[in-house]
């Protein structure tokens, strides 16, 4: 007799990035055959990446964790059932809150929660239920500027325009065609990126990159900047002066919406494009050709990635960008379509007026390490987080929960982050594979992976184009020994005698565990098309016959600021700081590929870059006595790391390139040709930190190389 063989194909849609591409999943005895694009989703029109391709590799990974992990006293992770480790850790957390209180427990999320619609209000909801001020996660490795700008400058409450609307848009180091990163971010659209900027420049936009490197999105450029890296803000600061001297900026909306105007003109007063040209290398007619360009259009904004946000002066280099929007009025007007999608949340339609500046870390709970106060209203900056482990002190943080993150790889500094990891009393990781977080944790708790849970995009709406919805059932049967990500803060709560709470609804211990489905269902009740329907939509649904959202009449005198005392302070640095020569010949900036997302992806042979190549110029290559493929030592003021070098004439001279979260545990990938490099090595955290979120300079870095 034939063995029998079960296949289907079902729609899904893939969770590893903001892409959300609507994928096509052939189910082979309940493994992934095959993964292709869905050209029926309207979201994505059969669009995917690499990554997504092989998201069944990753789910079928020799390597992954289908049980949970407890470490033997012999070092060993043995197998644990799950309910035995969640009690376990509920018990040892117990007992160091009951000695030293919440503020001794911490968690850390990372970017593979960002998809997933229950993991945030189930993990914050344990955070309020134990009363911890200890939540770190990437967004203080990643763009906290936005976050410290909108709270010292103001920020728009009727959001964003539209880039589909715009007749420029700026768009400072960010690589959308790569990274996918777009939306609320940075307004520049996530999906069809490539076709609707086309389209836009058809219609008569001017699209400016200001990026070191000549990328795939820089390429497309109608005017491509190529500042010295980690010189922004001065770069901004000389936009701003050439558009306010040319009396470019919107002085109405000015007098009705901005102080601090006449502050900031003298302030930037100093930055002439002839200046701008010797500190940041972008000839000054190419800086009064953007100014021009940006200045005299109607509608478009200038945005900004991480390239932009992790610099040496990310605060101030934020500040300034937002800036321009702010002198020249660049957000939705009454009546105005506002941006974003709306379909599985409420219309949030937003008005026309200021949300002034509200400086929330002044006030309230400070980290005894830096003295910082909350961010984002309920978290304190990644930057402090190996120091709160490492210093003595009554809060001290003595227990560590991660979820979909892996910061033994991704804080800078990474030698001094995994002492901090390995001093903790208890580090618990919620993660599918053996990350180098993983490997010194005391307990791992394996978790479903997308395609084995259902979803849907609602928590993703802000950074789609159109009002767009998609649910998504599990299309694979979830291995017996994992749980999902939800659940395990909702039965660690429980565990450790707690009530969470969500909206009106709370789980004390003892509660049933509610159905992933239920609950789901219950975070589209604002839905404008009810959840039930889009569910018989299984390609996902576009509803462009649904009433625009529209940005209503604002009734708030609230007024941005432009140049607050402290803001003026950084601009004198900066213009003080540009005079100082730079230590070391060349630039290490930030990178992102296709094959990788994060760490994610780069153990996947079919997939990703065996290693981590160090990008150079051939002139550089040339000068350094250095071929393609020769192992070179990178050295900066923190670290110094081996890598592989290859030719790129895509950065300019000068300038060298690498993505991160490659490499392993210190000690075991002397060897770049092993796990490749991680650039975390060259980075610190515990100098040149930002003020307010302790950012640390990840791009930018002055570094040396030679062959080794
Ligand atoms: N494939 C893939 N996609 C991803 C990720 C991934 O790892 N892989 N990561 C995801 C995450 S976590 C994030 S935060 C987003 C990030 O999304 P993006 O911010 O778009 O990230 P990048 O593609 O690295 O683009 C950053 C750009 O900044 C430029 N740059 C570097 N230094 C400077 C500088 O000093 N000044 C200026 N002006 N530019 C500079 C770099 O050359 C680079 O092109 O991407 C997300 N998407
Ligand atoms: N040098 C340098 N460092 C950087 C950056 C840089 O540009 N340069 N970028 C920074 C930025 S922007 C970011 S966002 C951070 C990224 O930092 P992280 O988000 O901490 O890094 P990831 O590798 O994405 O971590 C994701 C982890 O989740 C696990 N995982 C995968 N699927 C699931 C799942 O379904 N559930 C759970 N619970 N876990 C899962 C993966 O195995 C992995 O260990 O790195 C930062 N670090
Ligand atoms: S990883 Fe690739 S396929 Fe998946 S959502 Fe992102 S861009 Fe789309
Ligand atoms: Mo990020």
């Amino acid at each position: 007799m034939l063995p029998l063989t079960d296949v289907t194909v079902r729609t899904s849609y893939c969770r590893i990035c903001s892409g959300l591409c609507g994928i096509l999943v052939t189910v082979e005895d309940g493994r992934v055959a095959r993964i292709q694009g869905d050209r029926d989703n309207p979201l994505s029109s059969g669009f995917t990446c690499p990554k997504g391709r092989h998201w069944g590799d990753l789910h079928h990974a020799p390597d992954r964790f289908l049980s949970s992990r407890r470490r033997t006293a012999a070092g060993e992770l043995e197998p644990v059932d799950v309910g035995v480790a969640i009690d376990e850790v509920a018990t040892r957390l117990r007992a160091i809150v009951d000695e030293h209180g919440p503020d001794a427990v911490a968690f850390f999320v990372g970017t593979q929660s960002y998809t997933s619609t229950l993991t945030f209000p189930f993990a914050t909801a344990w955070q309020r239920a134990l009363g911890t001020h200890k939540y770190f996660s990437t967004n203080t490795i990643d763009q906290s500027a936005k976050f410290v700008a909108a709270e010292r400058l103001g920020s728009w409450r009727g959001g964003r325009q539209r880039f589909e609307d715009s007749d420029v848009w700026l768009l400072a180091g960010s690589n959308p065609l790569v990274s996918m990163q777009g939306g609320e971010v940075s307004g520049f659209p996530v999906h069809g990126g490539p076709r609707r900027l086309r389209e836009a420049q058809d219609n008569g936009m001017t699209f400016i990159v200001i990026d070191p490197r000549r990328t795939e999105t820089a390429a497309r450029a109608d005017l491509h900047l190529r500042p010295v890296p980690g010189t922004d803000a001065m770069l901004y600061a000389g936009l701003l002066r050439e558009i306010l001297a040319q009396g470019w900026h919107d002085a109405q909306f000015c007098a009705e919406h901005v102080d601090g105007l006449d502050d900031l003109r003298i302030a930037v007063e100093a930055a002439t494009p002839e200046r701008v040209e010797a500190v940041t290398g972008v000839p000054a007619d190419d800086l009064r050709a953007a100014a021009r360009a940006f200045g005299t259009a109607e509608r478009g904004m200038a945005t900004s990635g991480t390239g932009a946000n992790m610099g040496p002066e990310s605060n101030l280099a934020e500040h300034l960008l937002q800036a321009l929007n702010v002198v020249c009025g660049r957000f939705p007007r009454a009546g105005d379509r506002a941006a974003g999608g709306s379909l599985l949340g409420g219309p949030k339609p937003g008005q026309a007026a200021v949300r002034p500046p509200s400086r929330p870390w002044d006030s309230g709970f400070r980290s005894r390490v830096g003295g910082h106060g909350m961010l984002y209203g309920n978290q304190l900056p990644t930057g402090i987080l190996p120091d709160e482990i490492l210093q003595p002190g009554a809060d001290r943080v003595r227990a560590l929960i991660v979820c979909g993150g892996n910061p033994a790889s991704c804080i800078p500094d990474q030698a001094r982050s995994i002492e901090a990891l390995r001093s903790l009393e208890l580090l618990v990781t919620v993660d599918p594979y053996p990350s180098e977080t993983a490997r010194l944790a005391d307990y791992v708790i394996a978790p479903a992976l997308g395609l084995e849970r259902a979803d849907h995009t609602r928590p993703n709406e802000s950074w789609f184009s159109e009002d767009f919805g998609q649910w998504t059932d599990a299309v694979l049967p979830r291995p017996p020994g994992v749980v999902e990500d939800w659940e395990f803060w909702l039965r660690l709560g429980q565990a450790m005698g707690m009530t969470l709470r969500i909206g009106s609804r709370a789980w004390g211990p003892g509660d049933p565990v509610p159905d992933a489905e239920e609950v789901l269902m219950s975070f589209g009740n604002r839905a404008r098309m009810p959840l039930e329907e889009v569910r018989e939509h299984p390609h996902g649904v576009r509803r462009d016959d649904l009433e625009p959202v529209i940005v209503l009449p604002g009734d708030d005198d609230g007024r941005f600021v432009l140049c607050a005392p402290d803001v003026a302070a950084q601009i004198e640095a900066m213009h003080r700081a540009a005079d100082t020569p730079p230590g070391r010949p060349l630039r290490l900036i930030v990178r992102r590929i296709k094959e990788t997302m994060n760490t994610l992806g780069r153990r996947v042979d079919a997939l990703a870059p065996a290693h981590n190549p160090v990008h150079v110029h051939p002139d550089d290559l040339a000068a350094l006595a250095v071929s393609p493929g020769h192992v070179v030592e990178i050295e900066s003021d923190h670290g110094l790391v081996r890598a592989y070098a290859a030719a790129d004439d895509t950065v300019s001279p000068g300038v060298v390139s690498m993505t991160h979260c490659y490499g392993d545990l210190p000690g075991h990938d002397d060897d770049p040709g092993l796990y490749g490099t991680n650039p975390a090595r060259l980075l610190s955290h515990t100098t040149g930190l930002q003020e307010i979120n302790a950012m640390p300079q990840m791009t930018a870095v002055a570094v040396t190389i030679r062959r080794a």
